[in-house]
């Protein structure tokens, strides 16, 4: 009975992968010759050096914004990584810039090199039947999360530097956890594949493979479950060219997202993001913008004379206007900033008081963390909390000048933070109170 039962599911499971739905199901509809283990190796190479630096860059951003601190991390507020006792140095100044220049260039540059890998493997999207066993079925399913995963993540970066915020929920919830999901299912991937990919890197050697042309490209050697195509069509590039092409998109991919995190004159040259291509002009208060002061709903009234800063958590309280601001100890510090979408500003000449000297000012010694607050009217931006550390660096300035010149309201007049080495963020611009924790 048992047996009978047994023979028909094997007959049917026969039955099955002898009847490919048409498209792109059937075996040997995938024709490239180039397709293979050993080009996928090549780009999946790249990647194994590629990603886990976007990771760790990416990581250090997250733990940039002080997630510890209370409502740092208010928009995913999981607690993930919060428990890292892991205070963000205000030194060196440029550290932040380097860091999430490079996840943000290396994320564009490396675009080519994934659409490269996943054309390599399509045709595993189509095999047929869909699972011939239960864990084939489970490593499938890994796959779908590894490509779902990937693609995710890419999307959400790109489409968060470009200011297309298309996507339902917020970018950082999205690509925080499309990261996690990405970099956990691709060690799987790596683990199970890393013994197929020295055996196809060892079969080729890459140097032979560069010096062969179109009329000389034969496809690798057919396997069953393989990538090689069971009937491969005759050539119209060779593995040469592919990578050629690949390298080509990265590279411009580089020379056009690169130079925004230079800033300054430089950033001109990047056409392709949104930070760059363009003059900003050459005044003193001409560097990029992040959120003009028209976008902010912030009004010269708002900044005229009525505007005080409020001074708040000390046995103190103050509040000051700009007269008082200026009459206080000014220090100068040259600083860039750096956004999180990867462009900086340059360095720029700042000058203000010390927020060690407001702390002071206000009966507040030794402040663990201070809660800033902008004129700007709700949202996520200006406002956030600045650590213990942060607010002792001696370069850690209310800035009330740059360059030589008042700050524009642009750039956050009356006052703005400034902090070596902090998220462009948390530089808050049109300061209003600034309340002190021990
Ligand atoms: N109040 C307020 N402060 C703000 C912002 C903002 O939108 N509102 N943008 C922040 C961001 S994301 C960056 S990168 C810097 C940019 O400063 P800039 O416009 O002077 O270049 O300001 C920060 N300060
Ligand atoms: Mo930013």
């Amino acid at each position: 009975m048992l047996t009978t039962v047994r023979a028909r599911v094997a007959a049917g499971n026969e039955w099955v992968a002898a009847h490919p739905p048409p498209g792109p199901f059937p075996a040997g509809f995938w024709r490239s010759p180039i397709r293979g283990p050993w080009l996928t190796s090549v780009f999946g190479a790249i990647l194994l050096v590629g990603i886990p630096v976007m990771f760790l860059t990416g990581l250090l951003s997250y733990l940039a914004y002080n997630p510890w601190l209370p409502g740092n991390d208010g928009r995913h507020a999981s607690g993930v990584l919060t428990f890292i006792p892991f205070h963000w140095p205000a030194s060196p100044s440029w550290g932040y810039r380097v860091t999430q220049g490079l996840h943000v260039t290396l994320g564009v540059v490396l675009v080519p090199v994934v659409l490269g890998k996943l054309w390599s493997v399509i045709p595993k999207l189509f095999t047929w039947p869909p699972a011939k066993s239960p864990a084939q079925a489970v490593e499938r399913l890994s796959l779908f999360l590894l490509v779902g995963g990937a693609m995710l993540t890419f999307a959400t970066g790109l489409l968060n530097i470009q200011y297309w915020y298309r996507f339902p929920g917020s970018f950082y919830v999205l690509h925080f956890y499309a990261a996690w999901i990405f970099v956990a299912s691709a060690a799987a991937h790596v683990a199970l594949k890393i013994p197929v990919m020295r055996a196809a890197l060892r079969e080729r050697r890459l140097r032979d493979e560069l010096r062969t042309d179109l009329a000389h490209t034969e496809p690798e050697q057919h396997t069953p479950d393989g990538l090689v195509s069971a009937r491969p069509a005759a050539p119209t590039i060779s593995r040469r060219g592919a990578l050629g092409l690949v390298g080509a998109g990265s590279l411009t991919a580089l020379v056009m997202v690169g130079p925004q995190t230079v800033g300054g004159p430089v950033s001109r040259l990047g056409l392709l993001s949104p930070r760059g291509g363009y003059d900003t002009g050459d005044g003193p208060n001409d560097f990029q913008v992040n959120t003009t002061a028209d976008e902010a709903r912030i009004t010269p009234a708002l900044v005229g004379g009525l505007w005080r800063l409020e001074i708040l958590g000390g046995a103190n309280p103050v509040a000051l206007d700009r007269e008082d601001l200026l009459a206080m100890e000014q220090h100068e510090a040259d600083l860039a900033i750096a956004c999180v979408e990867g462009w900086s500003s340059g360095r720029q000449t700042w000058r203000g008081v010390r927020l060690r000297d407001l702390a002071a000012l206000s009966g507040v010694d030794g402040p663990g963390s201070v809660y800033v607050e902008s004129l700007q009217d709700g949202g996520a931006f200006g406002r956030g909390r600045l650590a213990g550390n942060q607010i002792r660096a001696g370069d850690s300035l209310l800035a009330l000048q740059v360059n030589g010149a008042e700050l524009s309201l642009d750039h956050g007049f009356p006052a703005r933070i400034i902090v070596p080495n902090n998220p462009g963020v948390r530089n808050t611009k049109w300061v209003t109170r600034m309340t002190f924790e021990a």
